[in-house]
């Protein structure tokens, strides 16, 4: 039997008040549930609209301007405070989507915009769809009240109404998803998620204008992975914290091996594409080895290259007495080795081509038939590798295509190739130590963390602000709250049409348009920090241990942003 959560119609309970029966909160629950997260000035109180130039896309302008024929170019906004405020605003309704992987603050986003739409007028409903996107298109829904949002505030994790990876893309969804907005007279639509969520939002976006369906869209940028992110949208929400709780942890492991110095732990890390993650941790715990995908890819380096430079630091270490050691590995890195990279592109076609028969052999069948499927170059490198990594690579892909990175499990796949090459080298003479490893994999334990103040404060601007972008009439714009290093008072509050972060990509064999993805710049400021100190720590045993999160406390220890956000702001850290 389906739970009431899942039914069709409006329900005033459903799985939250199952939650809320069982939820006994701790004296930390209670007074975090007090927090009132800080709003930007303009937000404060009634708000006028600054409107900048119009816009071109960041790249393909003609062929994104020929997609968008209603939505391109419009201009940035930005939010001020109204001097002469006492408007009366006719009472609307907003649907709300989470889509794709949790990020800690998701729940503040909703209080944002909840707060921010009484705030316009108290008639104002909102509805929250479940599980994602199919939650839209399969009229899944709950009205979010007072007492439900009261239960979330400040609280990490996605389950007010549940996320799910559907991908909202094609017209039928549309037209299914429009009849349940206007059954609820809903005047807007939030999605909050990723790169790929809020391209879904501007083709959404387009399509509702340009049918006249009279309904707004507004994306929300969200991931722990810290790749959307442009001029526009600092960071992402979720990255602050899960990167706070990663480094936490890594800390208290560089702790365990700086005091066994037994071990080499090697730890991967969350991110399925960009090493922003890896890079963050890695500034704030200085291990002895992290490596960035895209470093790996710009000097065209190989799965070799990569086990002769942690052999190199071990081998080092070792002449110092040093059995011991910490590696970070960024989650996406297994696409990045470019070898790699053409042998899973290919594999992707032979998955998607030969799905059905591959479904129903075993595990040395399905090996062998895959193996016989590829171009000479990618089957020997297939067949090279650790049965495991092998089948892990030919699992299930995603919704959107991706290989499932997470799955994959690279940091084993490391040390094995390290202990083989390491004993090849005793053999000759050249290593004497030891090397016995332990693996990490850090991703979930930070994804549903409860948000930083900096990402309760910035959801819940983010959200409040969506409530705005919404009143002001706008459609296919993404909330943009800016200069998010200074102290949130000075925060810039305003939209950014998602148009203009696009440029096309090929995606499963067809050119399509596509916010472009923010990947480790390797000439900004927080790789060439970490590339700056990389040898020396390597060579010694400099681990910094950030402890865990704070909440409650002096500004500088609570508030404090990412490293990388104070980096790319030209600060110091
Ligand atoms: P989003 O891009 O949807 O925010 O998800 C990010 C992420 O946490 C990645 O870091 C990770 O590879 C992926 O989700 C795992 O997703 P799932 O748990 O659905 O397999």
């Amino acid at each position: 039997m389906q739970p009431e959560k899942y039914c069709r119609r409006p329900h005033s309970r459903g799985l939250i008040s199952i939650t809320l029966r069982k939820m006994k909160k701790s004296v930390l629950q209670r007074a975090r549930a007090d927090y009132q997260p800080k709003l930007p000035k303009a937000l404060q109180g009634s708000v006028k609209v600054k409107v900048g130039e119009a816009t071109e896309s960041v790249a393909n302008q003609k062929e994104i301007k020929d997609l968008f024929p209603h939505t391109y170019g419009m201009p940035v906004v930005e939010f001020e405070a109204d001097e002469n405020p006492a408007r009366v605003e006719e009472p609307f309704n907003v649907g709300i989507i989470l889509s794709g992987g949790q990020a800690p603050g998701g729940h503040n986003v909703v209080s944002g915009i909840f707060d921010g739409l009484k705030s316009l007028n108290k008639e104002n409903r909102l509805y929250g769809f479940l599980m994602g996107p199919a939650g839209f298109i399969n009229h899944q829904y709950m009205e979010l009240t007072a007492s439900i949002i009261k239960e979330y505030r400040n609280t990490g994790g996605f389950d007010i109404i549940g996320s799910g990876r559907t991908k909202l893309e094609k017209p039928e969804q549309f037209d299914e998803g429009l009849k349940i907005l206007k059954e609820l007279n809903i005047k807007a639509l939030v999605i909050i998620g990723g790169d790929d969520s809020n391209t879904n939002a501007a083709v959404l976006a387009e399509y509702y204008k340009n049918i006249g369906a009279d309904v707004q869209v507004i994306g929300v940028p969200k991931t722990i992975d810290g790749d959307l992110k442009n001029e526009w949208i600092e960071t992402s929400f979720g990255f602050d914290t899960a990167c706070k709780v990663y480094s936490e942890v890594i800390g208290n492991i560089q702790r365990d091996c700086n005091s066994a110095k037994k071990y080499y732990h090697f730890i991967k890390l969350m991110g399925r594409s960009a090493s922003h993650i890896a890079l963050e941790c890695a500034l704030e715990t200085q291990p002895n080895i992290c490596l960035i995908s895209e470093e790996v890819q710009a000097k065209r380096m190989t799965l070799d290259n990569i086990v002769s430079y942690i052999c190199y630091v071990v081998s080092e270490r070792a002449k110092l007495g040093w059995n011991f050691g910490t590696v970070l590995v960024p989650e996406g890195l297994i696409e990045f080795i470019p070898s790699m990279k053409s042998l899973i592109s290919e594999l992707n076609d032979v998955i998607e081509e030969h799905n059905e028969q591959l479904s129903e052999l075993d595990e040395v069948e399905k090996l062998e038939a895959i193996h016989s499927y590829l171009t000479p170059t990618n089957a020997e490198l297939y067949k090279s590798l650790p049965k495991n990594i092998a089948l892990q690579l030919s699992l299930d892909r995603d919704s959107h295509g991706n290989v499932q990175v997470s799955l994959i499990e690279t940091e084993s796949l490391l040390s094995e190739m390290v202990a083989k090459r390491l004993e090849e080298m005793a053999a000759e003479g050249e290593y004497s130590g030891k090397f016995n490893t332990q693996h990490h994999f850090f991703g979930y334990e930070g994804r549903c963390a409860d948000p930083t103040n900096f990402d309760a404060d910035y959801t819940y601007a983010l959200g409040y602000n969506a409530a705005m972008l919404i009143n002001a009439g706008l459609t296919g714009y993404m909330s943009s709250v800016r200069n998010l290093t200074e102290p949130s008072e000075k925060w810039i509050a305003g939209g950014i049409p998602i148009t203009m972060m696009m440029n096309m990509e090929r995606r499963k064999g067809e050119m399509k348009p596509v916010i472009q993805k923010a990947l480790v710049n390797l000439n900004g400021r927080p790789y060439l920090k970490f590339a700056s100190m990389r040898e020396t720590l390597a060579l010694n045993t400099l681990y910094q241990y950030p402890g865990p999160i704070q909440y409650f406390g002096p500004s500088e220890i609570c508030d404090r942003p990412s490293m990388t956000l104070l980096l790319e702001h030209g600060k110091e850290i």
